[in-house]
């Protein structure tokens, strides 16, 4: 039996992580592999309700932040993303904790260690199997996107400060992230993922 994996798309505002997990989902299916999408912040009725206070809240403090990321979060690991994974289904995420390290403990000045400590508890074994940073100058990225939520409202300072966040966190974990170069065509990023999951032996039917 191939082994459910979880996925995950990183990144900064508008580099393609929902385009690229539309692709990714359209090549698992031809292969027969069940998928199930998530958003996060997101995916469970607690996890939309904190995110229309997160993204169109009013302002709160950083740790109310994190907190609240880490909260919609531990809710969509126990309520999806782990059913899903031990009944043999493929989860590809639009973010994950990545996202707090990045935004929350680097951009914000939390702390990556002491925002990961918050998150940790709740996450378990459920840690993704691989992380894609979709890696692209965070003003293009930008400029592709239509509406603005709270937190993408920041100056396009405070957004590369988050990308140096992600880039901070690649170097220091080849292991589970991989960055791929998000301003090259949307089909050939796809085409390159889903050729390393081939060779990593995880789409082998065995
Ligand atoms: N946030 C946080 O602070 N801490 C956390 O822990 C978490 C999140 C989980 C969530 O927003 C906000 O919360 C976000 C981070 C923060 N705020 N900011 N910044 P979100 O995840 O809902 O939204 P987003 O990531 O900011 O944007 P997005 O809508 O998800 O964008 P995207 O998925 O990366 O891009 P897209 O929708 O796939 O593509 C954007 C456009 O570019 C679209 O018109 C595409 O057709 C086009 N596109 C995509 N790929 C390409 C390529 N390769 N070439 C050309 N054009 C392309």
């Amino acid at each position: 039996m191939r082994r459910a994996r979880y996925l995950v798309a990183e990144g900064t505002e508008g580099v393609g992580k929902t385009t690229l997990c539309d692709i990714l989902a359209a090549r698992l299916m031809e292969r027969g592999i069940e998928v199930v999408r998530v958003r996060e912040p997101g995916g469970t009725p607690l996890g939309e309700a904190v995110r229309e206070v997160l993204l169109h809240g009013g302002e709160m403090s950083d740790w109310s932040e994190a907190l609240l990321f880490a909260a919609q979060r531990a809710e969509l690991a126990e309520r999806v993303v782990r059913p899903a994974l031990a009944n043999g289904k493929w989860v590809l995420s639009d973010r994950c904790y990545y996202s707090s390290l990045a935004y929350q403990g680097y951009a914000r000045r939390l702390g990556v260690g002491r925002v990961w400590s918050v998150n940790r508890p709740a996450l378990g074994e459920t840690l993704p199997d691989l992380v894609v940073w979709m890696d692209m100058d965070a003003g293009a990225a930008l400029a592709r996107q239509q509406g603005r939520d709270r937190i993408g409202a920041a100056d396009i300072a405070w957004h590369r400060e988050v990308w140096k966040g992600y880039r901070s966190l690649w170097t220091s974990d080849r292991g589970r992230m991989m960055r791929v170069d998000a301003a090259a065509p949307t089909e050939r990023i796809g085409e390159r993922l889903v050729s390393v999951l081939e060779k990593r032996g995880w789409l082998r039917d065995c």
